[in-house]
């Protein structure tokens, strides 16, 4: 601790006489651009691959579970008396992802439907509740496993455009629970949830922004494993417009981020007045007592009110 306070005024000193002397730079001088998402995209599979070809879960427990079992997905290395276990390879599926930030970019998404679920099936911009587990990928010197990074402990509420977006993508192809049942010490139990496992390459994760979380740094570039159980789901709209989140994907293409028909940097299912006539897009849509909604096109140019700034 003592050294501490000399060492604190010298690296100042340094930190300013960097500083002085970067001035007359570019400042771009000093910023390393992050790894091309494609080219880190290949290595990110790569690896992902390696775990699933590598490990196993659960799955006798799921085939016949245990009289405790808590339905939550547990991996372990193919190896010793586990060596003749079924790759994860051979259980997962997989669906073609895009990128939010490079669109000529396309991830192969692996995630393991141990239970699909017998509710609901979210929409990518709902709002569901879930039991999740994240952890990251550990792939260096002969090692090749993962580690805990975030946990919930009981079900949590969380908003689909606000996770990260291979969690979301994956999200949504599972179910909800049918119901649940109150507990006399005040839990719920629920009945006949999904429950399964996203494996994301860092591209669709973290990147080079993982969040500070509690005592566990996740390294840029990680890729990451969340395990979850899905229990509810209700529909989104996040700007409270009226009009459910899923249906100002204008584009159709199954992301919320790209669409911004008044083009001020507002995604649509954020934005209150969609095409930016000062009126909000709740007034220029009709609900009626039943909740449906129309949309008037009020002079009849093909473009309905709430899209169109000239009406
Ligand atoms: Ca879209
Ligand atoms: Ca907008
Ligand atoms: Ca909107
Ligand atoms: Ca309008």
């Amino acid at each position: 601790m003592k050294n501490l306070k000399f060492l604190l005024p010298i690296v100042a000193l340094v930190l300013l006489f960097a500083t002085a002397c970067d001035s007359d730079d570019n400042p771009e001088d000093n910023f390393i651009p992050a790894r091309d998402r494609a080219e880190e995209n290949i290595a990110s599979t790569l690896e992902v691959e390696r775990y699933l070809t590598t490990h196993f879960y659960n799955y006798e427990e799921f085939q016949s579970p245990p009289a405790d079992f808590d339905f939550k997905i547990k991996f372990d290395t193919i190896a010793g008396d586990n060596i003749d276990k079924i790759a994860l390879m051979n259980q997962v599926d997989f669906k073609m992802v895009q990128d939010r930030v490079d669109q000529d970019v396309q991830y192969k998404l692996y995630y393991l439907k141990a239970i699909e679920g017998d509710g609901e099936q979210p929409s990518f911009p709902d709002i569901v509740r879930i039991n999740y587990e994240g952890t990251y990928l550990v792939d260096e010197d002969g090692q090749n496993g993962n580690e805990l990074f975030d946990s919930s402990v009981t079900p949590i509420r969380f908003d689909l455009t606000f996770i990260v977006n291979g969690l979301q993508d994956a999200l949504i192809e599972f179910k909800t629970s049918t119901g649940f049942i109150d507990n006399p010490d005040g839990t719920v139990s629920y009945e006949g949830f999904g429950v399964g496992a996203v494996f994301m390459q860092s591209g669709l994760g973290y990147y080079v922004n993982p969040p500070p979380s509690g005592g566990v740094s996740i390294p840029v570039y990680a890729q990451l494993i969340f395990t979850f159980q899905l229990f509810e789901t209700e529909i989104g709209d996040q700007d409270n417009d009226g009009i459910p989140s899923v249906l100002e994907d204008i584009n159709g293409n199954g992301l919320e981020e790209d669409d911004d028909t008044d083009s001020d940097n507002r995604s649509n299912y954020i934005d209150p007045d969609d095409d930016g006539d000062l009126r909000p897009t709740r007034d220029e849509i009709e609900i009626d007592q039943d909740g449906n909604i129309t949309f008037p096109d009020t002079d009849g140019d093909g473009v309905v009110d709430y899209l169109d700034a000239d009406s």
